[in-house]
């Protein structure tokens, strides 16, 4: 994210007023000012295998489902590192790489993040969603019980970061936190796909805060995505969906 950001210096100062911040008040970028550039690495494709990769990436991601019902076949740790390595690939508003993943295989844990987000899903389902959303989901057949966050060997919490907390005890505020991570989300996305795993994208409704607590998360974090993350079960279904066609969803000036 290279977009003008420079707006917001003015944010830091919090003198108020009319007083300019000055270098004093400023908290130290991610980055250091006097950081050296270097070149590029950059592997240049031929314009065939260009568009052979660009081909077989989209026969790859096309394959990818949400899935629901997960065998208990475990996954290597080694696996799940190289896939949080990945996500970290992101860009991310001036490198601040706000995201923090906790990797969940312990089953005591598991089975108390089922029991948080099962008793509010309980509450969302019956109260906080409606009858217009929860008649949206119908063809899903979803409902506030979710075996796979007790039977998928791990399960992925993706929590961004606010601000980031400094030694003295300021705070360096993270741009676009919310984007960045979310884009960390989708990169976790297709590297999990490529690795022959399947995931679910949740974003658990009103279950940050006890999820939060219960994982000994900090003031600064904020629940975005759990993915449990692991192989489908033999009899896993999806809802037979189709995806809309590239001319409707791409215009071309
Ligand atoms: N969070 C609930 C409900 C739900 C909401 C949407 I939007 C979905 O695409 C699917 C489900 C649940 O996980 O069941």
């Amino acid at each position: 994210l290279s977009a003008a950001m420079t707006k917001n210096v003015i944010e830091y100062g919090g003198v108020g007023d009319s007083e300019e911040p000055t270098h004093h008040d400023l908290v130290p970028p991610a980055v250091p000012a006097d950081i050296d550039h270097i070149l590029l690495q950059h592997n240049r494709r031929t314009l065939e295998d260009s568009f052979t990769r660009s081909v077989n990436f989209y026969e790859l991601m096309n394959q990818r489902r949400s899935v629901r019902f997960f065998s208990k076949e475990p996954v290597s740790e080694k696996v799940i590192e190289n896939l949080i390595r990945t996500a970290g690939t992101a860009p991310s508003g001036a490198h601040t790489e706000p995201w923090q993943f906790v990797a969940v295989r312990d089953p005591d844990y598991k089975q108390k993040i089922r029991e948080i987000v099962e008793s509010e899903e309980e509450i969302n389902y019956m109260k906080r969603m409606g009858s217009q959303w929860t008649n949206d989901l119908r063809a899903l057949r979803t409902t506030h019980i979710k075996e796979y966050l007790t039977d998928a060997p791990w399960l992925v919490l993706v929590f961004k970061q606010v601000y980031t907390p400094l030694p003295d005890g300021r705070k360096r505020n993270n741009y676009y936190h919310e984007i960045s991570t979310a884009l960390s989300g989708g990169i976790l996305l297709a590297a999990i796909q490529n690795a022959g795993l399947v995931t679910l994208t949740s974003t658990p409704m009103n279950c940050g805060p006890a999820l939060k607590s219960l994982l000994g998360r900090p003031a600064h974090e904020k629940l975005l995505l759990l993915l449990p993350v692991g192989l489908p079960s033999a009899t896993c279904t999806v809802p037979n969906i189709h995806r809309k066609k590239l001319n409707e969803i791409l215009t071309v000036f």
